[in-house]
């Protein structure tokens, strides 16, 4: 099922950025599995019971099972979900577009540092080499192109079939160092697809890291129904989740941390530049009965601003 990324089309111009070289120490992982908090050695984030290519530790941050591969039973596994763009926790949410292709990006920790950052792509083409992807990373207000290259040398992939058969999944699961998100203070991942030689981007991505006092902390935007996290959010949409990852000691996951606590932030775009979009917080708390972690700049937060990537941007709408 392992296979480079060698057969990808469309190899881009991009400088292999050195951000991501030295390994750090290593690290206590924390995972945590109904609100029951667990240490790494009894939860394995390679493991993946349902063989849908999402670790049990991905899994949890998504609020999908581990242990059946359509957590919502609407025909189409989680990991499709997530590359088409749809709720893996909906039933009444299916993948209907036509596009040949699509990407969905998600996150986790990882051991030793690492974060690992999923692209998942479910294409329709007949030959996979006929995808086009394209990686890279926004910081401050800088775009840089990240190689398919370099991405294949960081990252492993796994091919399957999607629903129905005729249809194919690819999961390209990149892992980079947690110390260099932290220091940069914020920072964005994207993904485009594409067909290769047409030269248009037809779906794009991304998944954004925030330093929130300390912690590396994936944002999860717009909510969506998960396992509790989301309950009641009502008035508070739109939003952003923020999902603490375990890092290394020297700014860890607090120990008080456990699943469904958040931080919900609403922002509104001040300026755009591209797909680069400069947002301004306009409020943020932590939610009632959830706030036993509330990042400590949450509410200190209104009032600053932050860019990132609007992936509607990327694809030049
Ligand atoms: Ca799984
Ligand atoms: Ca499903």
């Amino acid at each position: 099922m392992r296979r480079c990324l060698a057969g990808y089309a469309g190899r881009l111009a991009g400088s292999g950025i050195p951000l991501f070289g030295a390994a750090v120490a290593a690290f206590a992982l924390v995972a945590v599995v109904g609100g029951e908090r667990r240490l790494a050695a009894d939860v394995d984030p390679g493991t993946d019971p349902d063989g849908d290519f999402l670790s049990n530790v991905q899994e949890q941050i998504l609020g999908t099972s581990a242990n059946q591969a359509d957590t919502d039973h609407d025909g189409f596994s989680d990991l499709e979900e997530l590359a088409r763009g749809t709720s893996p926790l909906s039933a009444n949410q299916i993948p209907t577009s036509p596009s040949p292709v699509h990407v969905g990006m998600t996150a986790h920790a990882g051991a030793n540092g690492k974060v690992h950052v999923l692209v998942a792509v479910h294409s329709t083409l007949a030959n996979p080499g006929d995808i086009q992807l394209g990686f890279g990373v926004q910081m401050q207000r800088r775009l840089i192109t990240l190689s398919n290259t370099w991405v294949a040398s960081n990252s492993t992939s796994q091919v399957t079939t999607g629903a129905g058969g005729q249809s194919l999944l690819h999961l390209i699961d990149i892992e980079v160092d947690a110390a260099p998100i932290l220091a940069a203070g914020q920072l964005t991942f994207y993904a485009t697809a594409g067909v290769a030689g047409a030269g248009t981007v037809l779906s794009a991505d991304t998944v954004r890291f925030l330093n929130v006092g300390g912690v590396l902390v994936l944002v999860m935007a717009p909510p969506r129904p998960s396992n509790g996290q989301q309950t009641g959010v009502g008035s508070l949409q739109p939003g952003s989740i923020y999902v603490p990852l375990p890092t290394d000691g020297s700014g860890g996951i607090p120990a008080t941390w456990s699943s469904g606590e958040v931080c919900f932030q609403r922002s509104s775009p001040v300026a755009i530049n591209g797909p680069i979009v400069t947002q301004e917080v306009v409020s943020a708390s932590c939610v009632e009965g959830w706030d036993g972690y509330c990042p400590p700049t949450c509410t200190a937060s209104v009032g600053s601003t932050y860019s990132t990537i609007d992936p509607i941007g990327l694809i030049g709408g």
